[in-house]
């Protein structure tokens, strides 16, 4: 077995790189990581990112990419990994930000000196500009009005590229760098996605940006899968500067099984590479994690990461400006449904720190996380007293949400579902909501209940599995988690009290590196699939009991429709935050 082939799988991320070799049984054989805080704080960044004060910009400097790569490549050789032995590689870049590369970069790529580092001979000479905007920015508001009414408003935008106009999307940042930059914009000879950056690296020139992973950029027509004129020439300038902006993108690679090239020599002959190794597409960290199980397509997937993200596979095309609609990374004609919200971990963790810092529970050596818990299973769902129609209902944003697109702040109400009224709390005195210990479940069922409302448009019909006879609400089929969050018994029980899952909450059990394991999985495939559809291929392989642990019911029968019925009362909290406008709400 000493010979047999190995796969890597890579994910350049917001706070490091990490990357997962896994062998032809897709059991992970060596894994390395890189933190950019821990070991490239010379960049002088933080959490992986430069966030000027008083702006809202949020970027990171493209050598650090560089530096981590090269790291992450000898940590697996430290590691004990035979790197002769990786036949395929893939992987996964953060969306959504780009790479500006110079005109020299293609022959500096090419002839590259495995004496010399990446860092030394491609930065700052193949750049155009240092740095890579990071999904995290929030500076393009003028840019996003300026797409949403190119084609008529957002809803016309989503349903042409799967999403309404984002601060993050590529194509918004990119008329941005061209306002900002003009002329290192006119000296940009190519543009790049953290994905496609990444796999040009490894092949020795700059490759193609992949259809999944392009439909973060509000540029791609989804229906007919090119670039769009209309938007190209809003990003450009003018109809005639369209040409220049096509070719600095290139073209979109549309074959998920076609690979992308051997690997360049640079690194066959630095770390020892196998010349006979292979490049596939790599794709965005969203719809990487997809491929790191079978996921049915009436299942969901969630990963509680910095960002969490609701996913979902699924046939049908019903863009909304509400949510993403992206092309599946290996699925021809499948889509990728997917809701992401800026505040997932971060705000769990203020909640959870106001109840330890009132409580003083941390000090006392508990688990971070035990404090929060008791004020959970203190309260009933809702917060509801017995026989109350009154649900306390609230939104914790420590920074400006995507869904929905709300200023930073909190917000706390009592609503009462007979009136429909809604009545705000107080920060101190109310007998109803007891602040911070009242939050613990606010906040999580708020997550959930904000999924439940957008993800209403993908559910399908579900069967007891008890009892096929028996028809239940449209639900996932299964809810699985998986990142820091699908730890935490709280989170799995409101997941599944609020989602349902007629066959249950599962754990996803790869540790952190679901979107590095799926790149693997998809170099794996890519070698070995023998044009079998990659589902399938998966599914044949996927030994569940190593990967998944179910650990929670799901569907309750009597929860369910509690929290169906607040949906309405849920959305008119949220249009009081959206209705805030710029103004952040008083942090309570
Ligand atoms: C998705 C998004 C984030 C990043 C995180 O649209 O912006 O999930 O991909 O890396």
């Amino acid at each position: 077995m000493a010979s047999e082939a190995l796969y890597l799988g890579l994910d350049l991320s917001t706070q490091g790189l990490k990357a997962i070799a896994v062998n032809p049984a897709l059991q992970p054989v060596c894994e390395a990581n890189v933190n950019f805080d821990a070991d490239l704080s010379h960049h002088g960044i933080h959490k992986g990112v430069i966030a000027p004060a008083g702006t809202d910009e949020v970027f990171a400097p493209v050598a650090m990419y560089l530096e981590a790569l090269e790291l992450v490549l000898g940590r697996l050789k430290e590691n004990g990994l035979d790197l002769g032995r990786v036949k395929g590689i893939s992987g996964a870049g953060m969306q959504h930000g780009t790479v500006f590369w110079s005109a020299k970069a293609e022959q500096l790529l090419a002839e590259l000196d495995p004496e010399k580092t990446l860092a030394e001979q491609l930065a700052p000479a193949a750049f155009t500009h240092e740095f890579a905007p990071n999904w995290q920015d929030a500076s393009t508001e003028e840019e996003c009005g300026a797409f949403n009414i190119a084609l008529g408003g957002p809803e016309t935008l989503a349903r042409v590229t799967g999403s309404r106009a984002h601060h993050r999307f590529s194509g918004p940042q990119i008329l941005k760098f061209r306002k900002h930059h003009p002329e290192a914009y006119a000296a940009t000879a190519r543009i790049s996605l953290i994905s496609s950056f990444l796999a040009s690296l490894f092949l020795g020139h700059i490759t193609t940006i992949e259809a999944s992973d392009a439909c973060g950029m509000n540029l791609l027509n989804i229906l007919t899968r090119t670039w769009h004129p209309a938007l190209l020439s809003l990003t450009a300038g003018t109809p005639a500067a369209i040409p220049s902006l096509t070719a600095k993108l290139g073209p979109v690679s549309l074959d998920p099984s076609a690979p992308l090239g051997s690997i360049s020599p640079y690194f066959t002959h630095r770390f020892g590479l196998n010349p006979a190794c292979t490049i596939h597409p790599f794709t965005g960290d969203n719809p990487a994690t997809l491929l790191a199980l079978p996921l049915a397509q009436s299942s969901a997937l969630i990963s509680l990461g910095t960002s969490t993200t609701f996913l979902m596979s699924t046939p049908h095309y019903v863009p909304h400006p509400d949510y993403h609609l992206f092309l599946h990374p290996t699925v021809p004609d499948a889509y990728m449904f997917m809701l992401c919200y800026k505040n997932g971990a971060l705000a769990r963790e203020a909640v959870r720190d106001a109840i330890n810092a009132k409580t003083g529970t941390e000090a006392e050596g508990e688990d971070v996380w035990a404090a929060f818990q008791r004020a959970m299973d203190a309260e009933k769902p809702l917060g509801r007293a017995e026989g109350s129609n009154v649900s306390r209902l609230g939104l914790f944003f420590p920074r400006p949400e995507i869904v929905p697109q709300a200023p930073a702040g909190t917000w706390r109400v009592l609503y009462d579902e007979s009136t429909g009224g809604m009545t705000d709390v107080p920060l101190e005195g109310c007998p109803e909501w007891s602040v911070p210990e009242a939050d613990a479940r606010a906040i999580l069922e708020s997550q959930f209940l904000s999924m439940r409302l957008r993800a209403r448009a993908m559910m399908t019909p579900q069967t007891d599995p008890a009892d096929p006879a028996k028809k239940l609400p449209d639900q996932p089929g299964r809810v699985y988690l998986v990142g820091g969050g699908a730890r935490s018994d709280a989170i799995v029980g409101v997941a599944g009290d609020v989602l349902g899952g007629v066959e249950g909450v599962y754990r996803l059990e790869v540790g952190g590196n679901a979107c590095a394991l799926g790149g693997a999985y998809r170099a794996a495939w890519g070698e070995e699939g023998g044009g079998e559809g990659f589902e399938e291929w998966l599914k044949g392989r996927w030994e569940e009991h190593k990967f998944a642990a179910k650990v929670g019911k799901g569907y309750d029968a009597e929860r369910w429709p509690v929290y169906g019925d607040v949906l309405r009362g849920f959305e008119g909290l949220e249009a009081k935050a959206v209705g805030f406008g710029d103004v952040n709400h008083a942090a309570r």
